[in-house]
């Protein structure tokens, strides 16, 4: 994969935990939420055999915490997304789009309820804070918005129960997927999740502040020694196979949650609250051209995909552009996520991704490989 050093400046804003993850032996670094993040220790393919087989820790602090606090922070909430928010609570994270009063997608983060009148919306790679401080500001909105000092660390993998049982007690086996509680440690009581961006399973702690990172990081690697933890991070093979979607990269603010697969979560369809409800319920929106599907693409050499790769069909007229892709050792294929014309979903006739200058024979799946 090509790289190139990447000049360190204030804009890029370091984690607290930057420097272990140096220790660790990182070798690539993007730039998530102005934040380093971490993409790669050893290489792809061999960071994501250890992935899904042991134990890994990730500096996942550029999911940053945007922090509304106040009267009206509910009413925020049900303002910027179309998800019904019903099931949050302070037990249960849910996954949810951010839309705007056109119908684009804004962000689609984790949303936590910390408190009765706080919560965190942690985010993907977008300026979420900008946004609702923008709403906030014009309607008058009584709470405040801020973005904590907290850092999430997640521990992925296979192996991800046994290490946390180890450093929170046995109580952390009892979190299902998108589970959020309390958990002492070090006379600290920090939030678990169960959840991470892989599908391989495990935790995401919300760490609070530079000494607790560092407690942590190193207790985990401590007692993770006899499960060959690693320092790891969100890994690109990993996450297409899973079909884990990437702002930025899958989808855009021209994009619409119906184009990105996301219908289930549109559920205001009563304007109400909600200020996407009314082009979310346009047939024009309703109705995309275009749909992410998961592909695989009959390239069988070590790949990344750093820029677009068009899709086309027997006649050589582009139906597609593949977004996020790579070749994977499991599936002896290379995986991809991207947006498809909706008149090719069906298997009527060959489609092709050009990669380089020579064309792939590509195959749509309606599932994700797992
Ligand atoms: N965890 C936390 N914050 C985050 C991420 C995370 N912020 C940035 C980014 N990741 C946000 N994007 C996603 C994308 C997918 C999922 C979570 C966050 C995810 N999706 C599951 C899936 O698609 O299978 C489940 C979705 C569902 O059905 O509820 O987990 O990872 N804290």
């Amino acid at each position: 994969m090509s790289s190139h050093f990447l000049s360190l400046s204030r804009r890029i804003r370091k984690t607290h935990f930057t420097d272990r993850v140096i220790e660790n032996g990182v070798k690539g670094f993007t730039v998530y939420n102005h934040m380093l993040l971490p993409t790669y220790f050893k290489s792809i393919e061999e960071d994501y055999h250890h992935l899904k087989n042991e134990v890994q820790v990730w500096d996942v602090s550029c999911e940053r915490q945007v922090q509304i606090k106040g009267k009206d922070a509910f009413k925020l909430l049900e303002m910027i997304t179309p998800r019904n928010l019903n099931k949050l609570t302070e037990k249960k994270c849910l996954y949810v789009p951010l839309v705007n009063s056109k119908g684009f997608m804004v962000n689609d983060p984790v949303i936590i309820k910390v408190s009765k009148e706080k919560f965190w919306i942690s985010i993907a790679d977008s300026d979420v804070l900008l946004w609702i401080d923008g709403i906030v500001s014009v309607l008058n909105l009584d709470l405040i918005i801020e973005e904590p000092d907290i850092s999430p660390l997640a521990i992925q993998g296979p192996k991800s129960e046994l290490l946390a049982s180890k450093v929170f007690g046995s109580k952390i086996n009892n979190l299902k997927l998108f589970d959020i509680d309390c958990f002492n440690f070090e006379g600290e009581e920090l939030l678990v999740a169960k959840s991470g961006y892989s599908k391989q399973g495990g935790y995401e702690i919300y760490v609070n502040g530079p000494d607790v990172a560092i407690k942590l990081w190193d207790a985990l690697f401590e007692e993770g020694k006899n499960l060959n933890v690693r320092a790891g991070c969100p890994n690109l093979i990993e996450r297409v196979e899973g079909g884990l979607l990437s702002y930025g990269n899958d989808m855009t603010i021209t994009n619409t949650p119906f184009e990105c697969n996301l219908e289930k979560f549109v559920q205001k369809i009563v304007p109400n609250h909600c200020i996407s409800a009314r082009s979310l319920n346009s047939s024009k929106i309703k109705n995309p051209g275009k749909i992410i599907k998961s592909l695989s693409i009959d390239y069988k050499n070590p790949v990344y995909c750093e820029n677009i790769w068009k899709v086309i069909n027997k006649k050589n007229e582009i139906i597609g552009r593949v977004t996020s892709g790579a070749f994977s050792p499991d599936f002896d294929t290379t995986v991809a996520l991207g947006m498809i014309d909706i008149n090719y979903l069906n298997d009527e006739e060959d489609l092709f991704t050009i990669i380089g200058e020579k064309k792939y024979l590509t195959k749509i799946h309606e599932k994700p490989f797992i």
